[in-house]
């Protein structure tokens, strides 16, 4: 049988052989007869140690694990393309911001920060953005957030902060969660993370789903021009679809229910061919600028507001694959600060430049040598030639005998006289921007980075009423966990330093008897800069169902019109519909035809989804009027501020739920479907959320 195996080089990973793909066989790759039954002496007998087949699976199997990342851990990978739509040759000479039209593939990994690979994916938890651009010049990467600021201004301080977050070491727990002692008691005692802390306790760190999601480079960059000159540079994503975020009752219940709901969503959008896609965008300044804002720009707990320097488009990335294999891409993939590209550089951000150092040491251990580059996920799509040479899993290894420079061998890489190997270019290789330097070596921040109130005042009275109150509840909600009553009181203390209200309802919220003292201030905060709307995500809500999900409960004699009508209004406006009915196999409509499920009702609740409608038959509407999984169906979606469509058979089951007495502008009857497919563009009915007056 192995003389028929004709073997063909099947991808990068593996050679596969051709047209018998369901052949087994070892590692080595011969076939096997036989993986089920270990070699024994006797039907009955000892197993041999002689079982080559069986010792290989074992062998590997025991390998399988590699660690996981040391934050980040839980992440999900999509490949795309980037599309520059403006030529930018007077800021960067990069191939990547010049070829307008031009297609660069990405890999783009999503993430979590604080909880491991199995952690569930609505964890109150900052998201991760990196992609990596497989650019011509080779790889890009930028490796953001979904929030523009970060925790800490200098790299050095990163161990202690993960520490903070990560479970306790005695303990081992709370797994992927902020609300406890080490973390509030870190994050009291560093007054630059403020900022972050508002970020945080916003909706940002609950989204929807990354499709609805910004992204930030965070740190200031330097994009370089032909001429040498250096403009500093911040990057935006900015997501077609519109910004979205849960709220925080409907995230807790989400892990329940589906811990993989970011994952499967994004699975999901890219199967049905619906690709999410994000604007690049840039905010560029000089020297001038950086000289006059009021903070500093390499001070990464600081953002530049969009009034100020306006965020200019240049292109866009569109994410339109799925992995084929979750381990060789999105837990091999590779993201390294350092990776940029001639044309662009580094400022002296103090924690930018440590994270210089961090990714590419952290990447040895994770995937076992300095070979990683050559891992498909990881290789460069462009030529790639050096003297680096040997090490665990060398792959792609050069020919020839040079293997050092300068050498005197005179034959261009690829004729047949003895190669020399590549050299150096100086016209168009990476040059670093001929900053000036100097000054004494000192340990110190400096006095430029000590304003830690401003900004975090600004994004809080930026937000809407509705997330203000989100605010106050979330950090009441993290500070109850705290069982220490001093770390409470020190981050009221710094509230109060960020707006008075905002302590005072987070102070009533804890109960405490006394307001405590404010915290000193290293420097007096500014406390007149004005509101900017782009860090509002309400202020901002797109008015489109299109990328969002409605929950279709039907039970039997269902109206059949409105449900077809139901499903064919919400794909017209770029919406996906999930069918939920008491049994999976789905439900009989009134014209006799029966209705396919996706979800068993206790399998697929309200929280699942963005917004509701329940068509029932009157016979199952009062059936089910008093069933648990119906009632909480009807209860989230209210106290969620969802949208409801209900057919009139459904009164009872309204009644059952003990909503019926209090419709409100929110729940909307379905007739033709059409209102209420235009009511659910507005995403959530915020006017039913109840929420304290400031
Ligand atoms: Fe980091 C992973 C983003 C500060 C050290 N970081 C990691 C990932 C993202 C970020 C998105 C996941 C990459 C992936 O999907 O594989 N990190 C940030 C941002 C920061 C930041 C936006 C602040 C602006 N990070 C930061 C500092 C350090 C690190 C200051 C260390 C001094 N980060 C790491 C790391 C990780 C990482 C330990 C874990 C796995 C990896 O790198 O590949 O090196």
């Amino acid at each position: 049988m192995a003389n028929d195996i004709d073997f063909d080089d099947g991808g990068a990973n593996h050679q596969k052989p051709k047209g018998s793909d369901d052949i087994m066989t070892t590692a080595q790759g011969a076939p096997v007869a036989d993986d089920q039954n270990w070699l024994t002496a006797g039907p009955r007998g000892p197993q041999l140690l002689e079982d080559h087949i069986a010792r290989e699976k074992i062998f590997h199997f025991d390998h399988e694990r590699i660690p996981e990342r040391v934050v980040h851990a839980r992440g999900y990978g999509i490949h795309g393309h980037f599309e520059l739509k403006k030529a930018i040759p007077e800021y960067s000479h990069a191939a990547i911001f010049n070829e307008v039209g031009v297609k660069t593939p990405t890999f783009t990994r999503f993430s979590t920060v604080a909880g491991n690979k199995g952690s569930p994916d609505l964890a109150r938890d900052v998201r991760g953005f990196a992609t990596k651009f497989y650019t011509k010049q080779g790889n890009w990467d930028l490796v953001g957030n979904n929030i523009p600021v970060f925790f800490i201004q200098d790299a050095i301080k990163f161990p202690d902060l993960i520490h903070a977050a990560k479970p306790a070491p005695d303990r081992g727990f709370p797994q992927a969660q902020t609300a406890h002692d080490n973390f509030w008691d870190f994050i009291s005692l560093t007054p630059e993370s403020m900022h972050m802390v508002m970020w945080i306790m916003s909706d940002r760190t609950i989204p929807r789903s990354f499709r609805f999601m910004e992204g930030f480079g965070v740190h200031t960059f330097r994009l370089i021009n032909k001429e040498g000159q250096s403009h500093f540079v911040k990057f935006h994503w900015k997501p077609h679809l519109g910004m979205q975020s849960v709220i925080w009752n409907e995230a807790v219940k989400v892990n329940g229910a589906d811990p993989d709901f970011h994952r499967r969503d994004m699975w999901d959008s890219i199967e049905a061919g619906d690709f999410p896609a994000w604007d690049l965008g840039i905010q560029v300044f000089d020297e001038d600028f950086a000289e006059s804002f009021e903070f500093d720009v390499l001070d990464a707990t600081k953002i530049i507001p969009e009034e100020q320097v306006p965020v200019q488009i240049i292109g866009t990335l569109t994410l339109d694959a799925n992995v084929d294999n979750f381990f060789a891409e999105t837990e091999q993939v590779a993201f390294c600060t350092q990776n940029i590209v001639p044309g662009m550089d580094f400022s002296n951000d103090p924690l930018l430049q440590g994270r210089n150092f961090s990714y590419l040491d952290t990447q040895l251990k994770r995937l076992g040598g300095p070979n990683f580059t050559h891992i498909p996920i990881n290789a460069p799509k462009c030529p790639v030639r050096h003297f680096q040479q040997d090490g665990h899993m060398a792959m792609t290894n050069p020919k020839g005998r040079a293997n050092y420079e300068p050498n005197s061998w005179s034959g261009p890489m690829d004729d047949n006289r003895e190669p020399r190997g590549p050299r150096a270019c100086p016209m168009n290789g990476f040059t670093s921007y001929e900053a000036p330097v100097e000054g004494p070596k000192m340990r110190v921040r400096s006095e430029t980075f000590a304003d830690h109130y401003s900004q975090a005042r600004q994004f809080y009275i930026s937000q809407t009423r509705i997330e203000r109150g989100h605010m106050a509840n979330a950090l009441t909600f993290e500070l109850s966990k705290v069982e220490h009553v001093h770390i409470r009181e020190r981050m009221v203390g710094h509230l109060r330093n960020i707006d008075e209200n905002l302590a005072k309802e987070v102070a009533d919220g804890l109960g405490m008897p006394d307001m405590p003292e404010k915290m000193p201030a290293a420097r007096e905060p500014i406390t007149d800069l004005p509101p900017s709307k782009p860090l509002s995500i309400l202020a901002n809500s797109p008015k489109t169902f299109k990328g969002r999900k409605l929950g279709l409960y039907i039970a039997e004699g269902a109206d059949a019109a409105t449900v077809k009508a139901l499903m064919e209004g919400v794909k017209a406006e770029g919406g996906m519909v999930e069918i939920v009915a008491p049994h999976v196999t789905g439900a009989r409509l009134s014209d006799g035809t029966l209705q396919a499920a996706q979800q068993k009702i206790d399998g697929g609740p309200s929280v699942l989804y963005d917004a509701v409608a329940i068509v029932m038959g009157e016979g199952a509407g009062k059936n089910y009027a008093d069933d648990k999984p119906s009632i909480d169906f009807v209860n989230d979606a209210f106290a969620h501020a969802k949208f409801i469509g209900f057919s009139p058979e459904v009164m009872p089951l309204l009644k059952g739920a003990g909503v019926a007495e209090k419709m409100d502008g929110g729940f909307v009857e379905l007739g033709d479907a059409k209102g209420f497919v235009d009511a659910i563009k507005d995403l959530r009915f915020w006017d039913r959320a109840a929420v304290k007056q400031d």
